[in-house]
């Protein structure tokens, strides 16, 4: 199978494709000593995009010692805190010149529509850099009022310190900006990162290191290595020099890396799974509240960490709400993510295609209806008629004793329940194992902030869905995740705190 680009692909974004991708070790691009390579596919085609280098162990160690180097570097260790957050600012700024560049490129290695690259993957990207270059002048250590003890008198001061390497394990659905959700408050607080993107889109980290050492970052403080997840990332987990992970991914992996992490008892954060409630009251507007929710779980193909997968509409508007539902549902253009009308595009890969399509099956086969979808679309011309395509699909008569209402499907699968009585609404909401998300439907004050008080979610919508900032943190309750992402609060994840004693007697 030939490669083939889209007409509209920009030039930059096809020359870059023809490149050999190497790794990006101590500020230089190098193969692998495995000397293999993976095969980068185009979800809407299914041919071949690009060329990856498949990174080893020994690529790992190469790696980690390159980013311990740069720990040490004066150029990065003794840089005054304005000229990191310049050069934050700087990287920002690069992201944003080529935003177009870089949205083209995510789009056709994820399938994503163009325009939600552009201002969803990169538009974040860019905003997060710029928001955490403000901190590392900011983060400040605290001086302890403390009695005097023993005859001493006591200054207590705490400085924040980097944690010093970080590894860095990344998914598919948002691959450029769930890398930059960490890389960015691993850079302000002056860590240096070894950052492994998934083998399925790894083309969009890639550029974005050569942008990293455009904006001027010493050699090192930056490394990526490409590669499978049971050899790189496995190895990043484990490895002795390896001061923290931080991971977006599913919750079994998360398990894997934590276990692996503890040989040197190096710190962890993850961002794991959800099945996300999306709750309507019965005073919502039924058409309004049908097409957030179709948003909520059909954005990014249903391969959203936040997707509203289970919605629970009240019995009183159930009927109105489902017609608009299916309505919207059928409305949706699916198609390659290039074509300016497409507003769902492929799965990432025919592996989550198939696992996506058994849900629905289970579904069925345990009593479920189909109320729309459920099918590859027809009519999809060549090249595409091969792509990871799947109709936006809807699920009604779902209980919870069914896989499809308990798992994970991440894909564009919702499945849909009424409810009648508000504590048992909260016990069905809170009957996961995941807790990171939610979002309700309602104007009336006392049930939104009763309801958002009871659910078990690290981030609650209400009147809206899916909307994150740099500013705000989010993450996960219960097998969701450990730890907060982006806000004041993550700065704790990438410092250590030292508290210093001083006798001034
Ligand atoms: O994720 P993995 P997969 C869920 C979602 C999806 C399922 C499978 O339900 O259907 O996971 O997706 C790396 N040690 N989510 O298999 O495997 C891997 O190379 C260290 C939800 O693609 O978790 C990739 O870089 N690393 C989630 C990263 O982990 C390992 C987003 C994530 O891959 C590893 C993604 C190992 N042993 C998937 N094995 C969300 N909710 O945001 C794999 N990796």
């Amino acid at each position: 199978d030939s490669a083939f680009l889209p007409a509209s692909t920009p030039p930059s974004v096809a020359s870059f494709l023809s490149l050999e991708h190497g790794l990006f070790i101590g500020g230089r691009w190098r193969p692998s000593d495995s000397g293999e390579t993976i095969k980068s596919l185009n979800p809407a085609t299914g041919r071949p995009l690009a060329t990856l280098t498949r990174g080893s162990k020994s690529d790992v160690d190469a790696a980690v010692t390159a980013a311990r180097a740069a720990l040490a570097d004066p150029a990065w260790r003794d840089i005054n805190p304005l000229q990191r957050g310049e050069l934050l600012h700087g990287l920002a700024d690069l992201v944003e010149a080529h935003a177009d560049e870089l949205a083209f490129l995510e789009s056709l290695d994820n399938g994503k529509p163009v325009s939600v690259a552009r201002t969803v993957d990169v538009g974040t990207t860019a905003k997060l850099f710029r928001y955490f270059a403000g901190w590392p002048s900011k983060f400040e250590g605290s001086t302890i009022p403390l009695s005097p003890r023993g005859g001493l008198r006591i200054l207590n001061y705490t400085v924040h310190e980097p944690i010093g390497v970080v590894g860095v394990i990344v998914p598919w659905n948002f691959p450029m900006s769930m890398a930059s959700w960490k890389l960015a408050p691993a850079l302000a607080m002056g860590n240096t990162v070894v950052l492994k993107p998934a083998e399925e889109t790894s083309l969009s980290t890639l550029r974005l290191a050569e942008l990293v050492e455009q904006a001027g970052f010493p050699p090192g403080v930056l490394n990526v290595v490409t590669g499978s997840g049971s050899v790189v990332g496995a190895a990043i987990a484990a490895h002795p020099d390896v001061n923290k992970v931080a991971f977006t991914g599913s919750t079994e992996v998360g398990r894997l890396i934590t276990t692996a992490a503890l040989g040197n008892m190096k710190k962890v954060s993850l961002e794991l799974g959800g099945k996300s409630p999306h709750i309507v009251l019965p005073d919502a507007d039924p058409v309004a509240v049908a097409a957030a929710a179709s948003d909520g779980i059909f954005f990014n193909q249903g391969q959203t960490c936040t997707a509203g997968s289970r919605l629970y509409v009240h019995s009183d508007i159930y009927d109105d709400v489902m017609a608009a539902l299916v309505d919207h549902a059928r409305r949706i253009v699916v198609g390659p993510g290039q074509d300016t009308a497409t507003q769902m595009g492929p799965l990432v890969s025919a592996r989550q295609l198939a696992t996506v399509e058994s849900y629905v099956e289970s579904g069925l086969t345990e009593g479920a209806t189909l109320a729309t979808g459920g099918s590859r679309p027809r009519g999809l011309d060549a090249p595409y008629a091969d792509g990871y395509f799947l109709e936006p699909t809807v699920l009604t008569e779902t209980t919870h004793a069914m896989r499809v209402v308990q798992e994970e499907i991440f894909g564009p699968v919702l499945v849909v329940m009424r409810w009648n009585e508000i504590d048992d609404l909260i016990d069905k909401a809170n009957d996961s194992p995941y807790g990171l998300a939610a979002g309700l439907w309602t104007n009336d004050l006392t049930q939104a902030h009763r309801i958002a008080a009871a659910i078990k979610a690290g981030t609650v919508w209400i009147n809206c869905y899916n909307l994150t900032d740099p500013a705000s943190p989010f993450g996960g309750y219960k097998q969701s995740g450990w730890g907060r992402e982006m806000g004041r609060g993550v700065l704790e994840q990438y410092t250590e705190t030292k508290s210093v004693w001083v006798n001034l007697t």
